[in-house]
């Protein structure tokens, strides 16, 4: 049983990342009633909700000849370019209806600076600029993340990965996860969240 000193970060589970959406995750949609049943176990949650300028340098839109889903080099690395997604205040942006979370103590709204992207809750892509969530989550006494939601291969596996960095010990609840899987994005993802610390487990296993 999870205790005060555990946190549950529910990642991005956001009307554009369900099918229909504007980047549909495969089976997003699946885990969205899985969300409130594993959330009611612990008294710290957080949601995280990508929040996109128009202008936002992730989407292809903004880069004239180059397809969704190619990657290119920008100066924080490589960036994968998405259709156009969670713009900010947009139906799509939305929190999943039927998310049901009541409690959670933080939305944490990430990706606004239109020329970083931020998979990660802790901090942008950039790796240096920091969100404040590691000092907020340690001010509450927390001592280990558990993350869910979308998409396992990206915003989670980073989100994950930098809990681990910041200290906490660090648990993905996989079922309560789907992924994009672009080009085995999911093997190495599990394999680089691995490699930093990050266990894994199911929903049940958190009595
Ligand atoms: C995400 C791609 C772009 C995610 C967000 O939530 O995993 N993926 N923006
Ligand atoms: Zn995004």
């Amino acid at each position: 049983m999870p205790t005060a000193r555990d946190c549950l970060i529910v990642v991005d589970v956001q009307n554009d990342f369900l099918p229909g959406g504007a980047l549909a995750v495969p089976r997003g949609d699946e885990i969205v009633p899985l969300v409130g049943p594993l959330a009611a176990r612990f008294e710290t949650v957080v949601l995280t909700q990508d929040w996109h300028p128009a202008s936002h340098v992730s989407f292809a839109t903004n880069h004239p000849g180059r397809p969704p889903f190619e990657t290119i080099d920008l100066a924080y690395g490589p960036q994968v370019l998405w259709p156009a997604h969670c713009v900010q205040a947009t139906p799509g942006a939305a929190l999943a209806d039927g998310l049901d979370v009541p409690h959670a103590v933080v939305i944490l709204r990430k990706g606004a600076n239109a020329e970083v992207d931020s998979y990660s809750a802790f901090r942008e892509a950039d790796r240096t600029t920091d969100t404040g969530l590691a000092a907020l989550l340690k001010a509450r006494g927390i001592e280990r993340v558990f993350v869910c939601g979308l998409a396992t291969d990206f915003c989670v596996a980073w989100t994950a990965e930098d809990a681990a960095a910041a200290g906490f010990a660090t648990v993905v609840v996989e079922d309560v996860c789907r992924a994009i899987d672009l080009d085995g994005s999911l093997a190495a993802a599990r394999a680089t969240m691995a490699a930093a610390g990050v266990v894994f487990t199911t929903a049940d296993r958190i009595a």
